[in-house]
């Protein structure tokens, strides 16, 4: 790994919000790649401080910090992710679901979906129920995505699966969902159409969903 991509996960890791700018422009300077710093040294920092969290190492403040890192880092690389432009490839609705108030990886598939040409909206985190139906009804997105970090708001994304059907309206959106805890099997069991690992494969469950 690059000595610069090394700095940007210690950064991470770190927490050095007031120098994570700095490293990631340098990256941008040398010509590595945004998508190249996300996957190979933003993310697996990330991984680093959840391993972390887990040992005792560290605490919420500690997470917290690095989320903070995180969220400048990428804010700085937004406009790399996303070269587009072009008309509506299709409407999202993305949001973490109730009980659950990680974003940092919501927003980077929300990042990657506009940068694909998708028109998205983005209701934040810790949406209940109701007001996602609520919206969905309103906006009446092409898929509606959903994001849990937690195994305990995991039974959030079934819950919302059940309010389209009990509304008659589960034939009109396509439910798209992911975040670390989801994987295939779960999608499956609660009779999501699509379950996406990471922000790339966001983007390519998008456009299967839209296009059928
Ligand atoms: C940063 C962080 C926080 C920050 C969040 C800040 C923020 N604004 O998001 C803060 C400090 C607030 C926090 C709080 C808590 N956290 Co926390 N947190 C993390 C940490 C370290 C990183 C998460 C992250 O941002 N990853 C980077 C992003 C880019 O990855 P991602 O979210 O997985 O998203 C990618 C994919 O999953 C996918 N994806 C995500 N969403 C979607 C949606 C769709 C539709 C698709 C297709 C794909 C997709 O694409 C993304 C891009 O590649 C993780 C550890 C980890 N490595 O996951 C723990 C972790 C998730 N947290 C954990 C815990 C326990 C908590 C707390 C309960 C701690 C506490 N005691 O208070 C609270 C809960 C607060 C709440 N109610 O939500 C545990 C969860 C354990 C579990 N299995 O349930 C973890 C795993 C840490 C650990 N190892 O124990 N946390």
């Amino acid at each position: 790994m690059s000595e610069q991509l090394d700095k940007i996960k210690e950064a991470i890791v770190g927490g050095q919000h007031n120098e994570i700018e700095a490293l990631v422009q340098a990256a941008l300077d040398a010509t590595l790649a945004a998508d190249q710093i996300v996957n190979q040294a933003m993310i697996p920092g990330m991984d680093v401080v959840g391993r972390k969290f887990s040992n005792n190492e560290i605490f919420v403040p500690e997470m917290l910090v690095a989320a903070v890192t995180m969220n400048k880092g990428l804010a700085l690389l937004k406009p790399f992710l996303q070269q587009s432009g072009a008309e509506s490839k299709g409407r999202i609705i993305m949001c973490t679901v109730k009980g659950d108030l990680h974003d940092i990886g919501k927003n980077l598939v929300i990042m990657m979906l506009e940068g694909a040409g998708f028109e998205v909206l983005d209701m934040g985190v810790d949406i209940n129920v109701d007001s996602l139906i609520a919206t969905v009804k309103e906006i009446k997105p092409d898929v509606l995505g959903l994001s849990a970090l937690l195994t305990t708001t995991l039974p959030e994304m079934a819950k919302v699966i059940e309010a389209l059907e009990a509304n008659n309206i589960r034939d009109e959106v396509k439910v798209m969902i992911g975040g670390a805890p989801v994987d295939a099997a779960f999608s499956d069991k609660i009779g999501a159409d699509g379950y996406g690992r990471d922000a790339a494969e966001a983007v390519q469950i998008a456009r299967q969903l839209i296009t059928g």
